[in-house]
């Protein structure tokens, strides 16, 4: 039970009369875990989209904060399911279905655990727009395909349409840390989230091509000049349940590539690692900070 002043995350009337709620994809349950005593601590949640890159992002993150043990040795709490993992850290999967289940148990599960004050980051990769590759971009807006901050989702047949806001405060605290951190080039705009990689991302190089490049230039040149920074797949439903929620979010993806000047993504495999990292030092960066540990 939420008490006080505290801000509620959950907004749905009928979790109050379940006896027990099952955290399906996360392999979850109040009844069958003391979610309380596993995840009350928590403040910060970061959530990425692959599995990999969070493991060796909670590893990291685990070796800044000093925590206590080794960090080779945290555990995926999710294991049992291959849909998730999950170090008090996790990836999403690709795209606005797989973040959004996500975000619902993500949700939940805060507060079965009776969190407050938790921030919220999407760390992950994008296309930009206009910018050298390795740039992070830190989203002021999180727009769809029409350029719009906003998230539509169908519900009972009715489309249903979310404000997709983030928090600036955190945006601006995040732009300047990133100041205080070598190499790591980082502005603050607006950021398009599409349903798809190829066609959805304006690429001439998928299975299927409807448009001419012309049509594609034409279409990115339009984005930039609606502020629009970067391209990525899950900013949208991210910013509007967090904000629905009364979660403090932001949303932190580093450019693989310019779009304007093509559409494989051709670097080498090192430096792409390399870019990757980036948006971790820039949020661990800014935890150590909450935490007085800078
Ligand atoms: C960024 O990268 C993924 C596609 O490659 C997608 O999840 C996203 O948002
Ligand atoms: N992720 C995307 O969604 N688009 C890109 O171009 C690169 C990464």
């Amino acid at each position: 039970m939420i008490t006080g002043v505290q801000k509620q995350y959950v907004n749905n009337p009928h979790l109050d009369n379940m006896e027990e709620d099952i955290l399906y994809h996360f392999n979850l349950g109040t009844k069958t875990h003391n979610l309380p005593a596993m995840f009350g601590d928590i403040k910060f949640v970061c959530v990425g989209g692959s599995a990999n890159r969070m493991r060796s992002f909670a590893q990291f993150i685990h070796q800044q904060l000093e925590l206590p043990g080794n960090a080779d040795d945290i555990r995926d709490i999710c294991e049992g399911t291959d849909r998730y993992s999950m170090y008090k850290a996790g990836p999403h999967g690709m795209g606005v279905p797989s973040i959004s289940i996500m975000l619902h148990e993500l949700i939940k599960l805060l507060y079965h655990a009776h969190c407050s004050d938790v921030m919220v980051f999407r760390i992950g990769t994008s296309g930009g727009i206009g910018l050298p590759p390795g740039t992070v971009v830190i989203t002021d807006k999180a727009v769809d395909s029409f350029f719009r901050p906003q998230f539509e989702q169908v519900v009972l047949g009715k489309v249903i349409t979310r404000s997709t806001e983030l928090d600036k405060g955190m945006a601006e605290e995040l732009l300047q840390c990133s100041t205080k951190l070598p190499n790591c080039p980082t502005v603050i705009g607006n950021t398009m989230c599409t349903h798809d990689f190829y066609e959805g991302q304006g690429r001439l190089d998928g299975a299927l091509c409807s448009f001419s490049t012309e049509e594609k230039l034409e279409y990115l040149k339009k984005a930039h000049e609606a502020g629009i920074k970067n391209i990525e797949m899950e900013s949208t439903v991210f910013a509007a349940m967090c904000r629905i929620c009364n979660l403090k979010a932001a949303v932190i993806c580093v450019t693989l590539l310019n779009r304007l000047e093509g559409d494989q993504i051709s670097t080498p495999h090192d430096v792409l690692v390399e870019y990757q990292q980036r948006p971790q030092y820039l949020v661990a960066h800014f935890i150590k900070k909450h935490l007085t540990l800078l």
